[in-house]
């Protein structure tokens, strides 16, 4: 029996690239993240205008809704402000138990996860990693390489972003390049 219902998809990810349907975009300059680096003189010196990273989402059903999936893909330009590495803003999830998937796609990072006693722990990113993280547990990215790094991540479309709590203690610990290699920091 012939069911002529098969379709394409309407999202394509490819690599290290999502495209299709009703995808946004956004973009992190320099500028839009003040406050987050260590050495804000070091800051300062960049051009505002610096894209940082971008940020390519399928939000498949409104924020806030319960039961929903959201997909993103990130991809972090490699450069630092002063010896701290391009990273994202990181941040808890508004419904804090909330958990999300990131999985590394091209170039080498390192994800930085925070627990709400401030507990510090990384782990590397590369091609193939996976990274579940758990719910009271604040991320963020770094790039290490000379290259992008491209990961993509798929979260709760009721978990919410909690900014705040960063922009105002921060992490406890930052990634820097120190010797020539990437260590974190309780500076
Ligand atoms: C991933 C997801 C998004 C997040 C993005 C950038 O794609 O976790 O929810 O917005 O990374 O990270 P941030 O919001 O911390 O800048
Ligand atoms: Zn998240």
């Amino acid at each position: 029996m012939n069911v002529p219902n098969i379709s394409m998809p309407e999202l394509f990810f490819g690599g290290a690239t999502l495209t299709g349907t009703g995808i946004t975009k956004s973009l992190r300059t320099i500028g839009d993240l003040a406050g987050i680096f260590a050495d804000e003189t070091a800051w300062a010196a960049l051009s505002p205008d610096k894209l940082v990273y971008e940020v390519y989402s399928h939000l498949s059903v409104p924020e806030g809704t319960e039961g929903g999936l959201f997909f993103g893909l990130t991809r972090l330009f490699p450069g630092k402000a002063g010896n701290e590495y391009f990273m994202t803003k990181g941040h808890f999830h508004r419904k804090i138990d909330r958990m999300e998937y990131y999985w590394g796609l091209e170039g080498d990072g390192i994800l930085i996860l925070m627990d709400e006693n401030r507990s510090v722990r990384a782990e590397k990113m590369f091609p193939g990693s996976l990274h579940l993280i758990g719910g009271g547990i604040a991320h963020r990215v770094a790039n290490t390489g000379n290259v992008p790094l491209s990961f993509a991540a798929c979260w709760a479309s009721d978990a919410g972003h909690n900014y705040q709590e960063i922009a105002d203690n921060g992490f406890a610990a930052r990634l820097m390049e120190i010797n020539g290699t990437p260590q974190l920091c309780t500076i």
